[in-house]
């Protein structure tokens, strides 16, 4: 059976305990995972400090962008491996992770390699009233050691999200990927290696969160700052964890994206887009929509096409060209997803596809699929409109005027992501300004550029990153200012 190991100082190594890497498909054990006790944690974080002071803190900013650069052709290089890596752990269709999950988490490394060399600073000429003139200028630091907490629905891209601008700003790493998807952490930091980035400057910790490694680095009294991409809930006992130290903290958390469907939409292309937007990954992106708000003249037009879009997807195996949809991350995960399938018909719902797990006469009746699945008919209030489920299922709801689609938008805790789907782009542009969210879409979705601001209002999050919001948070900005 194949050992996922923990790379701490430059070393592949093995806890003392392990656990099981699943492959949601058919619940297969894909490999033993070794988990990092606190002594480990307490040893990637000594090694990352110590790395801080060696060959790394001494780089040029051209010589770490190279390093990235060269990290990134590492992942091109052994891009079969991370793509059977990614797909066995997660379950995601090959076609997807060959598409998004492995070319963003190289490109995540090009991305930073070129913000990092470009970014300039502030400058500001003083002259006070009593004739005294100053020159201010800004120089970036790294914030030292970094840790970086990370889900397991988009596992290498999110990681590689936040490693390679920590690395760009010349941070250590200490980086604890889930769980539930350990392999291509695993395996980045071969890539690592191979790139000659100096021992201690990038370390591994595999391992869960409460009492394990994931709390061990986040209450480490020597992490100077956490970065952390998960559930809502989480990111509060994180906040909890880390307060006694003052340390900053970005958050990416969860989400009740909502998407707004007017009348003179591009019906075909609306129908294509939302529906990726509600079923792309099992519905297990961040930025999915769960709440679709059609306007009422094309309501029962809109839920019988987004029906059939649903009904078209193939559950297939992961490893097929044509699966569109592979299986939820877990057992437990597939249960939580079925309650609210369930709970949406207790509340009152209609549920127009779906609404239960499929059956398939073979291996995959182990693994963890459930039907995609539409409601409509709920109030506002009822808790599948309200909570984060995070799985393949939206609730469709009619409205009449742009201001109740907007109010309805907005009546969440949470604040991530928002579609608008219009051909009136003059309402677009309006709609998009008044939704409370840290990104809205219009006539498109999880179109991103790496270089614009990414994070959330609300429950969904502290802090952006992206582009020089990223350098932002990975760097301590300071000031000097010298007296001319
Ligand atoms: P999760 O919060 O359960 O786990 C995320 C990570 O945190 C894992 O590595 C886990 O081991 C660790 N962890 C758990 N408890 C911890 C603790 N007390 N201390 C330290 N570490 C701890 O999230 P998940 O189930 O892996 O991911 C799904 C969630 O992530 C959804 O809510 C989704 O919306 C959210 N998400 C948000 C974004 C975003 O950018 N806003 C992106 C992807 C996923
Ligand atoms: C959240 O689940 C996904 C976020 C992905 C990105 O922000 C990206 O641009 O790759």
């Amino acid at each position: 059976m194949k050992v996922i190991q923990n790379y701490i100082n430059g070393r592949f190594v093995k806890g003392a305990r392990e656990f099981a890497d699943i492959n949601p498909a058919d619940g297969s054990v894909i490999a033993q995972v070794t988990e990092a006790d606190r002594a480990m944690v307490d040893e990637a974080v000594a090694a990352a400090r110590q790395a801080l002071e060696g060959e790394w803190g001494r780089l040029t900013v051209p010589a770490r962008a190279a390093v990235l650069n060269k990290i990134a052709c590492g992942i091109d290089a052994r891009f079969d491996e991370f793509l059977q890596a990614e797909v066995a752990d997660t379950g995601k269709p090959v076609s997807l992770a060959s598409k998004i999950d492995v070319p963003r988490g190289a490109a995540n490394f090009r991305a930073f390699a070129d913000i990092i060399k470009t970014a300039g600073g502030e400058s500001f000429r003083t002259e006070t009233p009593d004739g005294v003139t100053a020159l201010n200028y800004t120089v970036r630091k790294p914030l030292g050691v970094v840790g970086i907490i990370t889900p397991w629905n988009l596992p290498l891209l999110l990681l590689t999200w936040k490693v390679a601008p920590a690395l760009a700003c010349g941070n250590c790493v200490v980086a604890k990927p889930s769980e539930e998807t350990p392999a291509t952490a695993t395996l980045l930091a071969e890539v690592v290696e191979s790139s000659g980035v100096p021992a201690g400057v990038f370390n591994v910790v595999h391992g869960f969160g409460p009492d394990s490694a994931g709390e061990f680095l986040t209450t480490h009294p020597e992490v100077d700052a956490i970065t952390f991409t998960g559930e809502s809930r989480t990111g509060a006992a994180i906040m909890r964890s880390v307060a006694p130290s003052v340390k900053p903290v970005s958050f990416e958390l969860g989400g009740k994206n909502a998407a707004i469907v007017f009348a003179d939409c591009d019906f075909d292309d609306t129908m294509k887009g939302l529906s990726d937007s509600v079923f792309l990954n099992t519905g297990q992106v961040c930025l999915c929509a769960e709440r679709v708000y059609v306007e009422r003249s094309i309501f029962d037009r809109f839920l019988s096409a987004l029906k059939r879009e649903a009904e078209n997807l193939r559950l297939g195996w992961p490893m097929h060209a044509s699966t569109t949809m592979g299986p939820l991350i877990s057992r437990d995960h597939r249960e939580k997803v079925l309650s609210y399938y369930q709970l949406a018909k207790e509340e009152g719902a209609t549920t127009v596809t779906g609404g239960g797990t499929p059956e398939f006469g073979d291996g995959r009746d182990n693994g963890y699929y459930v039907q995609p699945t539409i409601l409509t008919g709920l109030p506002e209030s009822s808790r599948c409109v309200k909570e984060e489920i995070f799985g393949p299922v939206c609730h469709v709801a009619p409205f009449d005027t742009e201001e109740e689609a907007i109010a309805k938008s907005n009546d969440t805790k949470y604040g991530l992501a928002a579609s608008v789907w219009t051909s009136n782009l003059k309402r677009g542009h309006r709609v998009a300004g008044k939704l409370r969210a840290g990104i809205t879409w219009v006539n498109c979705w999880f179109l991103r550029d790496l270089r614009t601001p990414f994070g959330g209002v609300g429950l969904s999050g502290i802090g952006r990153e992206g582009g020089m919001h990223s350098l932002n948070f990975y760097s301590e900005l300071s000031n000097i200012c010298v007296k001319l």
